[in-house]
């Protein structure tokens, strides 16, 4: 398990920050092997010293920042180099700790400062860091130089797993050709895709924070745990306040409980006219050595809030929600996946006027500006990890396990604290047929309930007890020859809530909009019959070229696409009394994809285009959506 925190980087009295956002000098490594930069050690002087270089923005994707088609489907090492000038008492002063953070990088990253190697990180989504303060200490040096080298090869042991397939018929392909085959849809971007900082603390200072919250009629409950490092002993005082700066609770313990009188609960958009309050919980930390005094004030956001499921509901403080929502991409037009605060507030602003009360991180962990969001204005999101595309029998391998419990890790640690988190999804659509699969789950999700015992745990299927009786499976994106004969979803007795994709009438049936209704309920019941465990529909959509119409409806028109969401929210309205718990249409707007035949310039299931504008399908689920929260909350 890991030993350290991550919290979120903060200013405070006690804390700085400098951002690194903007241009740095890039460079492919396009040489035969991929493997130039670290021969040649590009580290160790200028970037521009050992060749060409770009622009390239930071946070962005590299692949549509320019016109050079090799670059967008580039698979290996690029290199990526800014200077920072470093403030003279960040130096001088041996009392600070400074620290390098990026947001996140995909996929595999190696970090150099001033030429020497601080860390190395496996993982596309989620942040790491290094403490750099010792080396700049040490050189003296005001600007220091910042490289880091990404790779974006995914293989069987990777999150996503993918392959490399090399193609030596040299008829057909050039010398040494090889492409990446991966088993997810949407384009894998890559570079570096979230914020990377400079940040200090005190030498002595707050590491982590963990809280659990919880409420007995009018009186909320903060159970936290602060733990410190840098030093054996240090004072803490440890202080809840509201939203208007009054103190509501206090204490001097590292540990314990703050009772808050009269409390106001975190609740989620629309289900409460003061969704997403959030107290602030103010760390201030004293610690003495005999060379200084050190004090450390970090302020972390706290919604009180419970989670709790039963056999037929999800109650959030005790009262029934229906998640009526979206699943996301972090996708849009030149920057890809990079963090771009115009479109996350855009987004929220659509998922408001759609009236969606919830989202899924499909398929990957979102930023983390991205649930402060969340938490600040009561969406409800499910969590996910970027176990998607488990289709190979070799991703159930040992070392694919290991790295997947380790991303759990990384993940609990970073958003264990987020009122609006409510559930963990450990995987999309894996080969849960498979042998190895049960065992893999089993251990996963019982890893991820020992992390953090408060929330529910899911993975996310696309099987369907109907199988059973002879049907085709929902749907096949990758042929799978591995497949044992069972057809049970083996994984499936550890989950909280069963959450099921399936597309009728789309990937199979194509264009028979009559089966929808029988083959939804057979979903439904068999799943129910099976289980008793709530569910949620977790996909369901079908393509629609914006602009593109027929009556009667035909695939990937709009009004195709408005006669599937129809029909699933009639049966949807049957079962929601009963047992379904939420409905997450697939997908909030279009994004890029590999290219293949089945895609027209990306996936085309978005209610709003790639662009953020609606389809026709979005005021159908727009009118639902409000009509739902105000029958159900
Ligand atoms: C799915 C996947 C999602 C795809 C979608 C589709 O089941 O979970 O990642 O984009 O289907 O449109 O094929």
């Amino acid at each position: 398990l890991l030993d350290t925190g991550m919290l979120f980087p903060r200013e405070s009295s006690s804390r700085e920050l400098k951002e690194l956002s903007g241009l740095w000098v890039f460079r492919a490594d396009k040489s035969p092997n991929r493997n130039q930069g670290f021969e040649r050690a590009w580290y160790k002087s200028r970037l521009g010293e050992t060749g060409p270089v770009i622009d390239m923005p930071v946070p962005a994707s590299y692949n549509d920042i320019t016109q050079d088609s090799t670059l967008r489907d580039f698979i290996g090492w690029v290199w990526y180099e800014r200077e920072v000038v470093v403030p003279a008492r960040w130096i001088t002063d041996e009392g600070t700790r400074v620290v390098l953070r990026v947001g996140s990088a995909h996929y595999y990253s190696v970090v150099w400062v001033n030429g020497e190697k601080v860390t190395e990180h496996a993982g596309g989504h989620l942040p790491f860091e290094a403490e750099i303060g010792s080396l700049i200490q040490k050189d003296r040096i005001h600007p220091c130089r910042i490289t880091i080298a990404v790779n974006n090869t995914l293989t069987l042991e990777t999150l996503p797993p993918g392959t490399i397939q090399h193609m030596n018929d040299p008829i057909k392909y050039p010398d040494g050709y090889f492409v990446q085959n991966t088993y997810f849809d949407f384009f894998n971007y890559a570079g570096i895709h979230r914020p990377v900082l400079l940040y200090t603390t005190p030498k002595v200072y707050v590491d982590d924070i963990t809280v659990v919250t919880d409420f007995l009629d009018n009186t909320g409950f903060v159970r936290y745990q602060v733990s410190v490092k840098g030093a054996a002993t240090a004072t803490l005082k440890v202080t809840l306040m509201d939203k208007d700066g009054h103190c509501v609770a206090s204490s001097n313990e590292a540990s314990g409980v703050l009772k808050v009188v009269d409390v106001k609960l975190w609740w989620p958009y629309l289900m409460h006219e003061n969704p997403g309050y959030l107290y602030s919980m103010e760390v201030h930390l004293m610690a003495a050595d005999e060379r200084s005094t050190y004090e450390d004030v970090y302020a972390l956001p706290v919604g009180i809030r419970t989670v709790k499921v039963t056999n037929t509901q999800f109650l959030i403080n005790n009262k029934p929600f229906y998640f009526h929502g979206v699943n996301k991409h972090e996708d849009s037009d030149i920057r890809g996946k990079g963090l771009d605060w115009p479109l996350i507030v855009k987004d929220f602003n659509l998922m408001k006027w759609l009236g969606a009360n919830s989202f899924r991180t499909s398929h990957y962990p979102y930023a983390e500006e991205i649930l402060q969001m969340c938490d600040r204005h009561g969406i409800v999101v499910i969590d996910e990890c970027p176990g998607v595309g488990i289709k190979d029998i070799r991703s159930f391998g040992n070392a694919s396990l290991a790295h997947h419990l380790d991303v759990m890790d990384e993940l609990v640690r970073r958003d264990k604290n987020h009122p609006s988190v409510v559930m963990w999804s450990v995987a999309n659509e894996p080969a849960a047929e498979m042998q190895p699969a049960a065992l893999y789950f089993k251990t996963l999700i019982t890893h991820t309930k020992a992390l953090d015992p408060t929330r529910p745990v899911t993975f996310i299927t696309d099987s369907n007890y109907a199988r059973d009786k002879g049907w085709p499976p929902v749907k096949q994106i990758v042929p799978d020859k591995q497949c044992g004969s069972s057809s049970q979803i083996v994984q499936a007795p550890y989950v909280d809530v069963v959450c099921v994709n399936s597309y009728f009438s789309w990937y199979h049936d194509p264009g028979h909009l009559e089966v929808i209704p029988i083959q939804l309920n057979a979903q439904f019941e068999n799943w129910y019959g099976k289980y008793q465990k709530p569910i949620i529909q977790s996909e369901y959509g079908a393509d629609a070229v914006p602009g593109l119409h027929s009556d009667p409806p035909m695939m990937f028109t709009e009004e195709y696409q408005n006669a599937v969401l129809r029909s699933y929210h009639d049966i949807f309205d049957q079962k929601r009394k009963q047992y379904v718990i939420g409905e997450l249409i697939w997908n909030f707007a279009d994004f890029m994809t590999a290219q293949g035949i089945t895609r027209v310039v990306g996936n085309k299931k978005g209610i709003f285009t790639r662009q953020r504008q609606p389809k026709a399908g979005a005021f159908i689920l727009k009118e639902r959506y409000w009509r739902l929260a105000n029958e159900t909350g």
